[in-house]
């Protein structure tokens, strides 16, 4: 499988198989569609390494996305009637994936997977902001998928913007992040500006897998209205990185020391 040098890669109907009911309950033990796993398991690990994270269902290398009522207006990937802001997928976590990989079951014409490209976003930014946003004088907090079983919240320092020999990195989060400086709070505010002014939409049908570059790219959803009944969309995620870290894993389930 090939990801390109882009920020995001869509693979038309990659998966052809039977596709049940959409659940209706999130249970880490019930896989409703094992196809559909194994065939995003053999996608992800083509391109990278697939990894769970500790704190986040259970530490699953293939995570369901479909719509829960408990988590409706959460700025969570299995909420629906809300803007699913702009994220660097685990913004705040040491070892965050390189690859969001996302395969559509089920798809939903109003629930777009939104999608901004770091270069783009510089283009928008004044020469000022640029130089502000390659310090650490930001903080982001801990996603709220990874606090489901009461654990604390944090404030982590970032830097969101890092020049590396592979080109721009992006660390950013529309809904967590905040400026510890008033020169960070200005810049901040028009990093918001950038990422919304940059942004794209791509609609998933059945089938489709979309590859995300997590360093190149921030993501999100628009907002559509759940029906509970079984047709609702229904995604599988995995997040992949191009190599194991050494420390603060275990098998391949990241685990988050902060
Ligand atoms: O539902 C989507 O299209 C994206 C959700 C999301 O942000 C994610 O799964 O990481
Ligand atoms: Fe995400």
């Amino acid at each position: 499988m090939r990801v390109g040098d882009s920020p995001v890669t869509v693979f038309p109907n990659y998966f052809t198989g039977h596709v049940p009911s959409t659940p209706l309950v999130l249970d880490s033990n019930v896989d409703a569609c094992p196809a559909a796993t194994r065939a995003l398991l053999h996608f992800a690990d083509d391109i990278g390494r697939a990894v769970g994270y500790d704190r986040e269902q259970g530490g699953a290398l293939i995570q369901d996305i479909f719509p829960v009522r408990a988590s409706e207006h959460h700025q969570v990937s299995t909420s629906s009637k809300v803007m699913l802001g702009s994220h660097t997928e685990t913004a705040f976590h040491p070892h965050k994936p390189r690859y969001v990989v996302l395969m559509c079951l089920r798809g939903d014409p109003p629930a777009a997977t939104t999608y901004a490209d770091v270069y783009d976003i510089i283009d928008r930014l004044s020469i000022e902001s640029l130089a502000v946003l390659q310090s650490s004088e930001f903080v982001t907090t801990i996603d709220p998928s990874f606090m489901s079983n009461g654990e604390p919240d944090a404030r982590v320092t970032v830097t969101p913007l890092t020049a590396t020999p592979n080109g721009w990195m992006l660390v950013y989060d529309q809904l967590l992040m905040t400026g510890t400086t008033a020169r960070a709070i200005t810049a901040l505010v028009e990093l918001h500006r950038a990422v919304q002014s940059s942004t794209k939409h791509v609609v998933l049908q059945r089938g489709d897998v979309l590859v995300i570059d997590n360093h190149r790219a921030v993501h999100g959803r628009t907002p559509f209205t759940p029906r509970y009944d079984g047709t609702d969309r229904w995604l599988k995620r995995s997040l992949v990185v191009r190599a194991l870290p050494t420390t603060d894993v275990v098998g391949r389930v990241l685990q988050t020391r902060l």
